[in-house]
C-alpha cells in the first residue's frame, strides 16, 4: 500500500529532520527563570517578524488566542468576534469559562467584519450594558475556507478599535500563509491588530507550538497568566529550536501548499456532484460540499481510508481538505483519483437501486 496521505489539518506535519537535528543540539535552562536562551531566542525573533514590541511562546494556538481574551480584558466585558471564528467555536467555551466575558457575533463576509458593525456593535456607557473589552480578528480565516484577508480590509476595524480604544486581537494561526498567499510582508498585516497569535505547529511544522506577541505590557501580563493557566514551561528551548528553524525557513515553501490546494481544488470541480468555489481556496484548505453526491462527510472518509487517504468525518456534506508539507502534487492527484472513484461509483450504485 502508498504512504498514507492525512488531509486532516496542517497539524499533522511533523518536524523535519533539520528541526530534530536542531531540537536535539538545543541549548535550554529553566525559562520560567528566564534561563532559556532558545526561548528568549524565538521570541524576540516573533517579535521582530510581526512588528510587536515583544512575544510569548505558549504551547497551543489555543492558549495564545485565550491569554490574549484573558489579557486585554475584564470579566464581564462583552468581545466582539466573527461568528464562524476559532475562539468562539473550537476553543472549548475557554472565553466564557476562563475570561468571564460575553461574545457579540456579526456576521462576516468571506471572514471580515464590517467596521461600520463593528463600531454600531461597541457598546456605549450605560449602567445595563457590559462594556466592550476586544475586538477579534482571523487570518487567514479557517471556517470561511482559509481565505487571505486583505489588511486593505483589516485596516477599518483597527480604525474603529483605536477611536474608541478597544484593542484588536487576531487571531493569526495561519497569518504567514495569509502573507505568502497575498505577497505581503506579514507585518503589513499584523500592523493592524494590538496582539497575534500565530502558530508554528501547523504549516511551518513545528512539533508543538505558537507564539503570541504584542506590546511590552502586554505579554508581561500575559506571562503572569500563562504561569497561572499552568503553561510556564521549563526547558521548552528544545521545542522552541524547531520554531526558529519554522520561521527561517518554512514560511517560503507555504506557496507549495498553496498551488497544491489549488490544483486539489480544481480537480474537485470537475468531478460531478462536488460543489466547490474555486476562488475561495487562497491557501492551504480546501472546503467544499459532496451533498449532491449522496455521501456525508463520514462515509466520503470512511471510503478514503480504504484508499490509504486520512480526512476529517462530519454529519454533513461539508468536507474539509489540508495540503501541507506532507502533501505532494503526486498525492494529490491519488487523491482526486480515489475521489472520482468513490464518487463515480456511489453514483452507479445509486442508479441500481
Ligand atoms: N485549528 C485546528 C482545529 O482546532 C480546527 C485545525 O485543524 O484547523 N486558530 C485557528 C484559526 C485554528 O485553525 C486553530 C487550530 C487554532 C486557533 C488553535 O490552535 P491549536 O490547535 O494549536 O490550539
Amino acid at each position: 500500500m502508498d504512504r498514507i496521505i492525512d488531509l486532516r489539518s496542517d497539524t499533522v506535519t511533523v518536524p523535519t529532520q533539520k528541526m530534530r537535528r536542531v531540537m536535539y543540539e538545543a541549548e535550554v535552562g529553566d525559562d520560567v527563570y528566564g534561563d532559556d536562551v532558545t526561548t528568549a531566542k524565538l521570541e524576540s525573533m516573533a517579535a521582530q517578524r510581526v512588528g510587536k514590541e515583544a512575544a510569548l511562546f505558549v504551547p497551543t494556538g489555543t492558549m495564545g488566542n485565550q491569554l490574549a481574551v484573558l489579557t486585554h480584558t475584564n470579566r464581564g466585558q462583552e468581545i466582539i468576534l466573527e461568528e464562524d471564528c476559532h475562539i468562539f467555536n473550537y476553543e472549548v467555551g475557554g472565553m466564557a469559562f476562563l475570561a468571564g466575558v460575553q461574545a457579540k457575533l456579526l456576521k462576516g463576509r468571506d471572514g471580515v467584519l464590517d467596521a461600520g458593525e463593528v463600531e454600531d456593535s461597541i457598546r456605549i456607557d450605560d449602567i445595563h450594558f457590559p462594556s466592550t473589552g476586544l475586538i477579534c480578528l482571523e487570518n487567514t480565516h479557517n471556517r470561511a475556507g482559509g481565505i487571505a484577508i486583505h489588511p486593505d480590509r483589516m485596516e477599518p476595524v483597527y480604525r474603529v478599535g483605536r477611536k474608541y480604544n478597544i484593542p484588536v486581537h487576531l487571531d493569526g494561526a495561519r497569518v504567514f500563509n495569509a502573507a505568502v498567499a497575498l505577497g505581503v510582508d506579514v507585518k503589513d498585516i499584523t500592523r493592524y491588530c494590538d496582539s497575534v497569535m500565530f502558530c508554528i505547529s501547523k504549516g511551518l511544522c513545528a512539533p508543538v507550538g505558537s507564539l503570541l506577541a504584542g506590546s511590552e505590557a502586554f505579554i508581561q501580563k500575559a506571562r503572569r497568566i500563562r504561569k497561572m493557566l499552568g503553561g510556564g514551561m521549563r526547558q521548552s528551548g528544545v521545542l522552541a529550536a524547531a520554531g526558529i528553524v519554522a520561521l527561517t525557513e518554512m514560511v517560503d515553501r507555504l506557496a507549495i501548499d498553496h498551488e497544491n490546494a489549488k490544483v486539489l481544488a480544481e480537480g474537485l470541480a470537475n468531478i460531478p456532484g462536488i460543489k466547490i468555489d474555486t476562488g475561495r481556496v487562497q491557501t492551504n484548505i480546501v472546503i467544499f460540499d459532496i451533498s449532491q453526491t449522496g455521501y456525508n462527510g463520514y462515509q466520503l472518509a470512511q471510503e478514503l481510508k480504504a484508499f490509504g487517504i486520512k480526512a476529517l468525518g462530519s454529519p454533513n456534506g461539508i468536507v474539509r481538505f489540508v495540503t501541507h508539507k506532507y502533501v505532494s502534487r503526486k498525492d494529490v492527484y491519488r487523491v482526486l483519483d480515489a475521489m472520482t472513484r468513490i464518487i463515480s461509483g456511489k453514483s452507479m450504485l445509486a442508479r441500481a437501486n
